[in-house]
């Protein structure tokens, strides 16, 4: 399919694993910058680097602050920060997206793409969700939305002109056009969608015409990617963004998931970031294979700065890894009150609750460990792995007493506990592919319990992990596994992630 020197060996495919949907990406010279949806999480759209498309690192999140993000209490979990779309135009970048349920549509701009980022540009004049932003030669900025529907816009004002009008529906009697990324590639405007909903039926679309505003004439191989009927280990594989890189060739970033278990396959991990190589035949891309393990593209690869496998929490800010829920105020939430660890005061509201005190990190591995020191002190608070307020697991410790409670739907019960000395106790859970039992296994087990200072790990209770699955939980995002205190004040000394074989 390529003339393309192809080097030998392969890296592995999702580049940005764990909850990092809906991706974004541009390129400056010979650095990329990608942008991914963050739902109920504050900071929230997290911003990652790369020179080579395959090695990215985190280097902020764009909404940082309230003045950018709410996501008030009764907002429900899925709901907030929809599809980003990131360009670079004029000297600057520019971020689209949409809070669902408080304010909709708004841009972001700033030279510095690690932030800070501007306050909000409000779009009051542009509907729905999934907004792109293109350019055209005399200056017009389009912003072209789901459904799929453009209206022109100025982009410093928010002043939109016009009613949006339907560019295109998709694939006819295909569900759900959405997604839309508008480019200008040789004599032609393409527009690229995701169409078939974001579940297993997913797909990517694309038409051409040669205006911005159309008219556009669909792609005779539509879809040009899904993986909807086939037994490929990655599915729901859509919601697209192509890329040029800097030696010609070009590439798509795109959503995807990896069911695991029996049927219907759970996925834990939420909806990943996925690469995959696109060749142009006829004035027409076709999208390579996306596997698991991605040919080395040819150009050498800049591995990305390592995450450290322990947080001391000795840095006066947290890592842009860490998330909360809905917010993350300085009174609630502090490693300035006990040197070299995170405070976390109760805002009387448990996990189950829209405002829990919570500091997690996304689940990147399908198997993974995590363990944390926590001083209860006058509290109670542990290690939590959440999907959202009615799915989530956690170990507690309390006034020398551990308990292992467990939240699926409606059903809330403890399901293991042992005393414990008073102070620090360390906290664990260690996430293991589930044992076969076809056709009704588990994607994996999760075993929450004591490590003791000579790094004996006793487990009070291994849960199953079909429960912490989107396909269970519903929804648009994928586990995070952090800290959280339930009431009074609880210290935290250190936090521990890594991979397991
Ligand atoms: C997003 C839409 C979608 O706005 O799911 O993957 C929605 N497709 O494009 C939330 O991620």
């Amino acid at each position: 399919m390529s003339d393309r020197p192809q080097p030998s060996g392969t890296v592995t495919n999702p580049v940005i694993p764990g909850f990092h949907p809906d991706p974004s990406v541009c390129r400056v010279g010979d650095d990329y910058y990608l942008v991914c949806s963050s739902f109920e999480y504050f900071p929230g759209v997290p911003v990652f680097h790369s020179r080579d498309l395959v090695n990215w690192t985190q280097i902020g999140n764009a909404l940082d602050r309230p003045s950018q993000l709410r996501l008030p209490r009764e907002m429900p979990s899925s709901a907030g920060i929809y599809a980003p779309t990131l360009r670079h135009h004029d000297g600057r970048f520019w971020l689209i997206v949409t809070n669902v349920g408080d304010g909709g549509n708004m841009l972001f701009t700033a030279t510095d793409p690690a932030g800070p980022w501007s306050d909000p540009v409000r779009l009051p004049g542009v509907p729905g969700i999934d907004p792109d932003l293109a350019w055209d030669e005399d200056g017009t900025c389009w912003c072209t939305v789901a459904g799929i529907s453009q209206m022109r816009l100025d982009p410093t004002t928010g002043e939109t002109f016009g009613e949006p009008q339907r560019l295109w529906s998709g694939t006819p009697g295909t569900q759900a056009p959405e997604a839309p990324h508008l480019y200008r590639i040789g004599d032609y405007w393409y527009l690229l969608i995701a169409e078939g909903g974001t579940e297993r039926g997913h797909g990517v679309a694309i038409a051409r015409g040669r205006t911005p505003a159309g008219p556009f004439e669909p792609c005779p191989a539509n879809p040009i990617l899904t993986h909807r009927s086939t037994p490929r280990p990655i599915q729901n594989t859509g919601h697209a963004d192509l890329i040029q890189a800097p030696d010609g060739s070009w590439w798509m970033v795109l959503l995807g998931v990896r069911p695991r278990g029996g049927t219907p396959g759970w996925h834990v991990l939420g909806r990943e970031t996925f690469l995959a190589p696109v060749e142009w035949v006829d004035g027409w891309p076709v999208v390579g294979e996306l596997t698991t393990e991605l040919p080395v593209p040819a150009w050498p690869l800049h591995p990305a700065a390592a995450v450290p496998a322990r947080d001391d929490f000795d840095q006066a800010e947290l890592h842009p890894q860490w998330i909360s829920v809905r917010e993350r105020p300085e009174q609630l939430c502090t490693t300035k009150e006990r040197s070299g660890w995170l405070t976390l005061r109760a805002a009387g509201a448990s996990l189950d609750e829209p405002d829990a005190v919570f500091v997690g990190r996304r689940q990147q591995h399908l198997s993974c460990r995590a363990r944390t020191l926590v001083d209860p002190a006058d509290g109670r608070g542990g290690l939590a792995v959440r999907l959202d307020e009615e799915h989530h697991y956690e170990i507690e410790a309390a006034a020398g007493q551990v308990t292992v409670f467990a939240r699926i739907g409606s059903v809330r019960t403890e399901v293991a506990s042992a005393p414990v000395p008073a102070g620090p106790v360390e906290l664990g859970v260690d996430i293991d592919p589930a044992p076969p039992r076809e056709p009704r296994s588990g994607p994996d087990t999760l075993s929450f319990g004591i490590e003791e200072a000579d790094g004996t790990f006793t487990a009070l209770a291994t849960l199953d992990g079909r429960y912490l699955s989107t396909e269970v939980a519903g929804g648009f995002t994928g586990r995070v596994i952090g800290m959280y205190a339930a009431s009074g004040t609880v210290h935290f000394d250190r936090f521990d992630y890594e991979p397991r074989p």
